[in-house]
């Protein structure tokens, strides 16, 4: 069953649903104003696969928004206000987005959008006079942007029936029930935030608890009303920080909600064992890890009752095939995670080439090659040793490409060539470092390259640190040789 089917069965029902900065939104009121935002915008039919793009901030009037586009039969495509205007540009020139949907907190960065914007608060349809339109398995759903080994981001087209299978195999895997209330705190412009956590969490009528942005100081206090939590490593090193620095009755507190939550997952990124150790000693449990990507969802899990393997991302979800592949091509112990089933993506929009060196057929199968090296335990535990390109990066659970923010740093009139590479880092996984060369004569400082970045990119994909260097290391074929550079970033950073 669809999402947007699923989510019509709630109609009716007086259970809360959506807890945000109003209150409490019950499903009944929910999926009547999902209805009437839908009817407003089929005023002129179905939208046939039209992209509509969301700005909203995380709670009832995204979900109703994102809801309404796919009752009108439309395709959603997430905007962040973290991205910059160009940025958002890209994205909707991209998808040939024609209409945004907004609310009165964005409404000013969605005019900057140059594409009509409707307030969906203020949609007035009445709901009863419209007659949903209900999607097809293989109708395209929501348009995800990733970033790649090949220059800009990509839209990676995922159906209704690969939402449908992964809210079918994620709630059972994790025993998802009306009876949950997840505590939501993660961007909703993701597969983490968006689907893993709360389509799964709505697919059975569970309540959504989205916290305004991430706060420690709130995610600590909304634990009390909570039963799942779901963070990438990050955000549990953040709150680990927090509970260090509280006096002891604030810890006793914290650690008493925290222990009464059911589940707690983690995942985008590898969760470092001493930081997942530390978690169990406060909240009693070791978090489940699993493992996931935009293209295919949850791809692996942890068991929620039995073993949790720290390091791990736990065995393939039921349904979900996979091999590993090494260099050679044949299937080995170690080598590169190839995944097939409902669950992976159509594609990606309009980029033929990344199609095809994305999709390999095998045995009758259609497998996604997900571009991360992985060995297998004797129980079929997953481990991620790392990607196999090193221009792929993770910072705070975001994939960035190395490529796309060396292509801004050259577009900087004083560039002449630059390196992006990724530090390893305690709290956020890696921590974005470039490396640039000048051009003859030119001059220029890290601060004006830094500004040069924020303007053109989301503050998460902007380095930390920019060097001036005389050159970069390259090989005898004049290819940077990223190792070294790490190495000799390392050393310059550690002084
Ligand atoms: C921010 N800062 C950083 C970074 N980001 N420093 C180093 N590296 C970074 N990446 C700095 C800021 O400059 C600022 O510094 C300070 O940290 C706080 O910044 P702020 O933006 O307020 O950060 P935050 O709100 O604390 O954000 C941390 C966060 C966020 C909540 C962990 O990064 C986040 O929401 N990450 C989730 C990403 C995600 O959802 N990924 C899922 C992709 P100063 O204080 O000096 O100004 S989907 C996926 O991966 C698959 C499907 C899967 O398996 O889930
Ligand atoms: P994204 O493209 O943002 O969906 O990121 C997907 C990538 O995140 C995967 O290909 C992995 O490299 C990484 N990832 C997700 N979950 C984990 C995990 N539990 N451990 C290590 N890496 C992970």
């Amino acid at each position: 069953m669809t999402p947007a089917l699923r989510f019509l069965g709630l109609e009716g029902q007086r259970l809360p649903l959506i807890i945000d900065g109003e209150g409490e939104h019950v499903a009944s009121d929910v999926v009547a104003k999902a209805l009437s935002i839908a009817g407003s915008l089929a005023e002129r039919g179905a939208l046939q696969g039209e992209r509509v793009a969301i700005l909203i901030e995380p709670g009832s009037l995204f979900i109703e928004a994102l809801f309404g586009v796919w009752l009108a039969g439309g395709v959603a495509l997430v905007l962040s206000p973290l991205h910059p205007t160009i940025e958002r540009k890209y994205f909707c020139e991209d998808a040939r987005v024609k209409r945004v949907l907004t609310s009165a907190a964005y409404e000013s960065i969605a005019l900057e959008q140059a594409v009509p914007h409707i307030r969906a608060d203020l949609v007035a349809t009445r709901a009863s006079a419209f007659r949903p339109l209900l999607p097809a398995k293989d109708d395209a759903a929501l348009q995800l942007y990733t970033s790649g080994t090949t220059g800009k981001p990509k839209g990676a087209v995922l159906s209704h029936g690969n939402l449908a299978t992964q809210q079918e195999l994620v709630g059972d895997a994790w025993a998802v029930t009306q009876d949950d209330c997840l505590v939501h705190a993660l961007p909703l412009h993701h597969m983490h935030g968006l689907c893993i956590a709360a389509l799964t969490a709505l697919g059975r009528g569970a309540s959504v608890n989205f916290l305004a942005k991430f706060s420690v100081k709130a995610i600590w206090e909304s634990f009390a009303r909570g039963s799942i939590w779901m963070a990438v490593p990050t955000m549990t090193h953040k709150l680990l920080e927090e509970f260090a620095a509280s006096d002891a009755s604030k810890q006793r507190r914290f650690a008493a909600s925290a222990r009464a939550l059911r589940l707690c997952t983690s995942g985008s990124s590898a969760l470092p064992v001493s930081v997942g150790e530390r978690w169990a000693d406060i909240a009693g449990e070791y978090p489940l890890e699993r493992f996931g990507m935009t293209e295919i969802g949850v791809g692996s899990t942890n068991p929620l009752h039995g073993d949790r393997r720290p390091g791990t991302v736990g065995n393939p979800l039921p349904g979900v095939t996979t091999r590993i592949v090494d260099d050679a091509g044949n299937d080995g112990s170690e080598g590169e995670l190839w995944v097939a089933g409902e669950s992976v993506f159509l594609e990606y929009f309009e980029r033929p080439e990344a199609n095809d060196a994305a999709f390999v057929s095998h045995n009758g199968l259609r497998y996604f090659r997900t571009g991360d090296t992985v060995t297998k335990d004797e129980r079929g535990y997953l481990r991620i040793l790392g990607r196999t390109s090193v221009d792929i990066l993770k910072s705070g659970g975001y994939k960035l490409s190395a490529l796309e923010i060396e292509e801004v740093l050259r577009e900087h009139p004083s560039v002449s060539d630059a390196a992006v590479v990724g530090l390893r880092d305690e709290v956020w996984g890696e921590r974005v470092v470039a490396a640039v060369t000048l051009r003859l004569g030119a001059s220029s400082n890290t601060d004006a390259l830094l500004a040069h970045c924020k303007e053109r990119l989301a503050p998460y994909k902007c380095p930390r640190m920019i060097a001036i260097m005389n050159e970069l290391p390259r090989n005898a074929l004049g290819k940077v040789m990223k190792p070294q550079l790490v190495n000799m970033l390392n050393v310059r950073t550690s002084l």
